[in-house]
């Protein structure tokens, strides 16, 4: 019985499982060291850890900081102009969940850019919710394997809101010129939970693209609680890609890992705010107040950084 209930367990139940025993064998030099609050937060984690397991919640990061001594950056944005870079950056195409991409709706205040989000009743395609998207431009797209990236940046103070930073292999956009190779999404941050259970959560999720069995394989690596109000407090998001797995970070700590959809293929980054309408009869953005509106992703920054 225990046998066929553990093979209901998703992967990211599984490596919440495995990392009890890890963090309990910390427990006693806690103690006996007089790490007070480290024990206690230690004791708090396995209590959340077995949240995931038994009811998917989402779960503490208790991996290792990343050291990025040995790093060096090779791209980076800081935003800290007035203008979207265009050798860069281009407007996301569509994404499908009803929202209005346009750039009046991007904008600088020196140290970010800033995606805001509001219904417009005389946008400049009629009425609809208004927001904005960007993608690496083909010049910078042949981002590699072996680099972290990481992201900081304000999530949205708005229900219905789903922010983004993700990457995408190039095979994405050259499946419309040749043929279909496949490719893989790695979603380093989302975040859609304001005002609702699990805010101030985010996910990782991986999507891989399979053209022979035409449908994608997805992975939610993880559910992360940030101890931080994320919608007014930058939160840095990363993952290190190496040859065999991705490995997520949240604020540098270590908080997933996968070896679903490794790639050496090069791939591009995004960041986007979307609205979640889906054709929804009664979608969630409706419940804010008026004046949660315009709602803003706030990015400081995106790096790259290369091991020396
Ligand atoms: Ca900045």
């Amino acid at each position: 019985m225990f046998k066929s209930l553990l093979a209901k367990l998703a992967v990211r139940q599984m490596s919440a499982l495995n990392a009890i025993p890890v963090v309990f064998k910390k427990l006693p030099s806690l103690f006996f060291t007089g790490k007070i609050k480290g024990f206690f937060a230690s004791i708090l984690a396995i209590f959340q850890l077995l949240g995931v397991i038994v009811f998917d919640n989402p779960g503490p990061i208790i991996g290792d900081e990343i050291d990025l001594n040995d790093y060096s950056i090779v791209f980076s944005d800081e935003f800290n102009g007035d203008s979207l870079d265009k050798d860069v950056w281009q407007i996301c195409p569509a994404l499908g969940t009803g929202e209005i991409f346009d750039e009046s709706m991007v904008s600088f205040d020196g140290n970010n850019m800033i995606i805001s989000t509001k219904y417009l009743e005389d946008g400049s395609q009629g009425p609809g919710w208004y927001t904005y998207g960007i993608e690496n431009t083909d010049a910078y797209s042949n981002f590699q394997l072996g680099c972290y990236y990481e992201c900081r940046c304000k999530a949205p103070a708005a229900k219905g809101m789903w922010s983004a930073f993700w990457m995408m292999t190039k095979g994405q956009k050259d499946r419309l010129k040749g043929p279909d190779t496949g490719y893989t999404e790695i979603d380093v941050m989302e975040s859609f939970n304001y005002g609702m259970d699990f805010a101030n959560s985010t996910l990782h999720t991986l999507h891989k693209w399979l053209p022979e069995e035409g449908r994608f394989q997805s992975e939610i690596v993880g559910k992360y609680r940030v101890n931080k109000d994320i919608y007014n407090e930058y939160v840095t998001y990363g993952v290190l890609w190496t040859e065999e797995e991705f490995i997520f970070y949240i604020d540098g700590k270590e908080s997933g890992r996968s070896t679903n959809g490794a790639t050496s293929d090069p791939a591009f980054m995004l960041l986007t705010c979307q609205v979640k309408l889906d054709g929804q009869e009664h979608p969630e953005v409706l419940d804010n107040p008026e004046s949660a509106f315009p709602a803003s992703f706030t990015v400081d920054y995106v790096r790259v950084y290369t091991k020396n």
